[in-house]
């Protein structure tokens, strides 16, 4: 990392949010997922880990590396994985059992942020609250997936990381934003930002689509969705309070009543 010196002002008041998915997808051997040559016998599933942007949109811009710390069980379990424009940061491995992966991101030289690690358990097997959300899960093509979305908040960035952070955002379509040199069509104008959700998620932009697909559900619709259940939980908790606070009233007012028929039964005699 460069000593602070050389980063210059820091951005006051500003602080930039970057929504990134990380998590693991992982399918059992069978029919559908045939066992490669050459795999042991005790393995079990296929699996992969990642950290990626949301709709596979570039993230390399803040997050240079992606370590991937595996179980010790597995050769050459330190996976350090150098980011690539448009590319996710992944792994892919087969094994048996599930485990803790420790995510190490180590963001962009200009940031001069430190590294830090998310931790993930490793899902093979169908999870759940209940064993209806089990079951959802077995459904399907029996694929085992565990994402976290997750906000990366730059926190008062430098200058040239701001520059970096806020410039050169367009939709994912657009020729500039599919790299290469001189492509065709590059310097078409951007057009202006949408100014309410759509389904397509623009290149170096916070965005999350407007509605869910199978293949990604972090979505403003899901946003939504969630709002909802807090909303109605809040509601729920205001309404057992209210009847909690009600029942104490009764039980208040019966007591003193009680105390006031004890004191004059105790004055009557
Ligand atoms: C468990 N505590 O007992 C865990 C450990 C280790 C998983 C799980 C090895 C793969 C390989 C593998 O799957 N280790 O041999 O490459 O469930």
């Amino acid at each position: 990392m460069a000593p602070p010196s050389t980063l210059g002002k820091r951005v006051k008041g500003t602080q930039i949010t970057r929504p990134f998915i990380y998590g693991s997808t992982a399918r059992p051997f069978g029919p559908n997922n045939p066992k490669p040559d050459g795999i042991p016998d005790d393995h079990t599933h296929s699996w992969e880990v990642f950290v990626k942007g949301i709709d596979d949109t570039d993230i390399a811009y803040w997050c240079r590396r992606v370590q991937f710390k595996l179980h010790e069980s597995i050769p050459n379990h330190v996976r350090m994985i150098e980011g690539q424009p448009g590319k996710p940061f992944l792994v892919k491995e087969t094994g048996w059992g599930e485990f803790e992966i420790a995510i190490k991101l180590y963001y962009a030289t200009e940031s001069g942020e430190k590294p830090q690690t998310v931790y993930h358990h490793l899902r093979l097997h169908p999870y759940g609250r209940t064993e209806e959300e089990k079951e959802e899960m077995r459904g399907g093509t029996g694929e085992v997936r565990s994402w976290v979305y997750e906000e990366q908040v730059f926190n008062e960035p430098f200058e040239s990381f701001y520059q970096v952070l806020t410039s050169g955002a367009r939709p994912k379509s657009h020729p500039a934003a599919k790299g290469g040199k001189g492509g065709k069509g590059k310097n078409k104008p951007i057009p202006p930002l949408p100014s309410k959700p759509v389904n397509e998620v623009w290149e170096r932009t916070a965005m999350l689509p407007a509605q869910s697909r199978p293949d990604l559900q972090f979505s403003h619709e899901l946003q939504d969705l969630e709002i909802q259940k807090l909303k109605q939980a809040q509601d729920q908790a205001q309404r057992m309070c209210k009847k909690m606070l009600d029942g104490l009233k009764e039980k208040e007012a019966m007591l003193a009543k009680l105390k006031a028929e004890n004191a004059a039964a105790a004055s009557n005699s």
